[in-house]
């Protein structure tokens, strides 16, 4: 039995530490690495059974060709070399007719690893290929961050630790970052207070020692009417704020005055003395922390609420305090110069972008030239990108030449004509970093690729042989890329252990003394006040209002992961599509615990089945989990439901931004 360091590839902020134990060429078990700084030795249920992933039965083994009907799953099995004759064929006769632009590649983050990410970018930029806006997650709270912070490094998670409050702000801690819970339990035992703030009460927030419930995409006048009380009441700190601070007082002159308790109160639904409490709390802690996740984000207001959320910390002076601050993604990916996996010098700069959010309108009303070939890989846009009617009718398309490479047959491989087979990580070479902890780790190939599946970098090559194209850049193997890359950390803040890293251990990113006072904006402070944005100042303003009668809020699912791991008969075998509704609207509806629902809107329509339960307020109701198609009750899952409106900066999703009916 050997044992092997390696990291979770998937697109989840903990990026495990992992020991995958191999026998006879074979993975029998994978465990957590104790030695990971963030992570320590624990797993998610997902991943503790990684191997049942990786040996699934529904593995794809062999490139497919397809036989049947788009859509209808009929394919046959092509030997790789006929595969990619079919592809630089199938694209060459596309560039003669419409030009390279109407070939679009699709992926986002299937595994985070720096080579396997962006392997495919530099094929797709010599061919001139369209470009694809990766919008998917949460640009719009990268927005926002930057607004106030610009490129100032954030702090770490174990920061949190020495806090004696912690907001986890729209984040399901318990389901999506999970290895946080251990610095927050840290500085519980210290005797921090845990406050938790989110639209629906979910474990996390029962988890916590207080939960603050707000309206969907009302959080930016939550913060106003926080800022009006702290302003009010004498806790900012003027030291802090005179020293690192740009724009309070404008703040405090011009936005907060009308932010009462009892305006703000109407708007975010938060009583007036649950507000009060909240805001002394935060404005009296030595050092408050707020963890900040997605879930503000996807709303058409997403970045401006996420720039409100940012101001905070800045006001009561907690980034001079040790445990103090606020993490909304960290930025140890800025270790790497991820160029040069990517070539972005080989980007011709008027390419055509296209945004990923509305990929369905994309592929049915682009006209110039429409886009006759997609791309997927590393994604499952049929099942996770909005409006999922539109993007179906779009792949439905016959005169589109689809590519998938994957590992399974998903709903988008499903209406794919040629599908290639992907490794998973234990079968390739990578590098990781993580966008919630600052530890970085490579993870290299322990089991041989099974059956004829191939990596996104090895796909990259051999699409690079068939295509003519014959730059050195694709003769090099993924360990060569990635001793290139861990070559580039040099340019980090301080010296990185890169003999470690080169052996595979869990590398943390050193941070210079003091980073938390070291403000990399153009003023060199914290600016509340950026003339750089439109407004300067931030302001609250509300979310979508859409017509039906409860807003939609659809978030993750501690089983899955997006919609990775719906291959897993075990997660996914039962309490799928549970639509969760306060018993009150249920009563005015007529609808009984456990019934099937449908749930619709202007977009769609899906089946869930009902669940009555107080832990969603009256007029909202909520669903977990991206599951595929198949396990859906009806014949569409929850994306059926979402728009492919945009967030205001950063051209973000708006997935928690609709609204719905539902009827029996
Ligand atoms: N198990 C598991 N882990 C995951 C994922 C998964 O699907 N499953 N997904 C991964 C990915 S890609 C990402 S981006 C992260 C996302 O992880 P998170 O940052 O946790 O983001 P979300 O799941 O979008 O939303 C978090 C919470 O925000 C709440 N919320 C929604 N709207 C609002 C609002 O207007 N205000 C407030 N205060 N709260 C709101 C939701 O109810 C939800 O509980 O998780 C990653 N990790
Ligand atoms: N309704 C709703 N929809 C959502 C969300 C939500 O909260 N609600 N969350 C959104 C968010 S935050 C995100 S980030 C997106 C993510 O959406 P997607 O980018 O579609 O992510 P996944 O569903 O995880 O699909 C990743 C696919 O990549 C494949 N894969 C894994 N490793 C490799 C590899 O090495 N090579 C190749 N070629 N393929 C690989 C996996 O098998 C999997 O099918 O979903 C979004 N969709
Ligand atoms: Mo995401």
């Amino acid at each position: 039995m050997k044992i092997y360091k390696s990291v979770c590839p998937y697109d989840c902020p903990d990026a495990c530490g992992l020991l995958i134990y191999v026998k006879n060429g074979r993975v029998v078990k994978v465990a957590g690495d104790p030695a990971h700084s963030f992570t320590r030795g624990t797993l998610c249920p997902k991943m503790a059974h990684y191997e049942r992933t990786v040996y699934s039965e529904r593995r794809l083994l062999t490139p497919l060709c397809r036989c049947g009907p788009k859509g209808n799953g009929q394919f046959r099995p092509i030997t790789w070399e006929e595969a990619l004759a079919k592809i630089a064929a199938a694209w060459q006769g596309i560039i003669e007719k419409y030009g390279a632009e109407a070939i679009l590649p699709y992926s986002y983050a299937g595994t985070m690893g720096i080579v396997q990410h962006d392997a495919l970018h530099g094929l797709f930029y010599l061919l001139g290929a369209s470009r694809l806006d990766r919008t998917i997650c949460a640009p719009a709270k990268g927005h926002g961050w930057r607004a106030v912070m610009g490129n100032t490094l954030p702090p770490t998670p174990q920061e949190a630790q020495d806090s004696d409050l912690i907001i986890l702000w729209s984040i399901n801690m318990l389901a999506t970052n999970f290895h946080f819970r251990h610095d927050v339990m840290a500085a519980r035992k210290r005797g921090a207070a845990v406050w938790c703030i989110d639209t629906y009460e979910t474990k996390t927030a029962r988890d916590a020692d207080r939960f603050v419930r707000v309206r969907p995409g009302t959080d930016g006048a939550l913060v106003l009417g926080m800022l009006h009380i702290i302003g009010r009441d004498g806790l900012a700190d003027d030291a802090f704020i005179s020293q690192y601070v740009l724009g309070w007082e404008e703040l405090k002159e011009t936005i907060l005055p009308k932010y009462t308790p009892a305006y703000t109160a109407a708007i975010t639904g938060v009583p007036p003395d649950l507000l009060e409490e909240l805001a002394h709390a935060y404005g009296a802690a030595r050092a408050p922390f707020i963890r900040l996740g997605s879930g503000q984000s996807r709303y058409i207001n997403g970045a401006m609420t996420s720039r409100l959320i940012t101001c905070l910390p800045a006001i009561v002076g907690a980034w001079a305090k040790k445990g103090g601050g606020l993490l909304a993604s960290t930025a140890g990916s800025k270790a790497f110069d991820k160029g040069i996996i990517s070539r972005d010098e080989w980007l011709r700069p008027d390419c055509r972008l296209i945004n990923m959010c509305q990929i369905g309108n994309a592929l049915l009303e682009e006209r110039h030239p429409p886009v006759q070939s997609l791309f997927v890989y590393s994604s499952n846009p049929a099942c996770t990108a909005p409006d999922q009617n539109q993007v179906l009718r779009g792949l439905a398309r016959e005169d589109l030449f689809t590519v998938v490479h994957e590992r399974f047959m998903t709903d988008t491989a499903r209406y794919a004509d040629i599908v290639l087979p992907a490794t998973t990580s234990l079968e390739h070479s990578d590098i990781y970093y993580s966008y919630g902890h600052y530890t970085i780790q490579r993870g290299e190939a322990v089991i041989a690729p099974l059956g004829e599946c191939r990596s996104n970098w090895q796909v990259a090559q051999g699409l690079a042989r068939a295509l003519h194209f014959s730059q050195d850049f694709f003769g090099q193997s993924e360990d060569d890329l990635i001793a290139r890359l861990i070559s580039t950390t040099e340019q980090w803040e301080l010296p990185v252990d890169r003999v470690r890293l080169a052996a595979g251990e869990p590398v943390e990113l050193p941070l210079p003394e003091a980073y938390k006072l070291r403000y990399q904006t153009r003023s060199g402070k914290i600016e509340i006040l950026n003339t750089g944005e439109i407004p300067a100042l931030p302001v609250y303003f509300p979310p979508h209002a859409g017509k039906g009668m409860y807003r939609f809020v659809n978030g993750a699912d501690p089983r899955i992961l997006d919609s990775s791991f719906n291959e897993r008969s075990e997660l996914t075998r039962s309490h799928i599509m549970v639509l969760f509704m306060h018993p009150e609207d249920a009563g005015r509806e007529h609808l009984r615990e456990g019934q099937r629902v449908t749930v619709e809107n202007e977009w769609g329509k899906a089946e869930f089945t009902l669940h009555l339960t107080e832990c969603t307020a009256p007029g909202q109701v909520v669903s977990e989990g991206v599951w595929w198609i198949e396990h859906a009750p009806g014949d569409r899952s929850v994306n059926a439901l979402t728009s492919q409106r945009l967030t205001d900066q950063g051209g973000g999703s708006t997935f928690y931004d609709v609204q719905v009916n539902i009827r029996s």
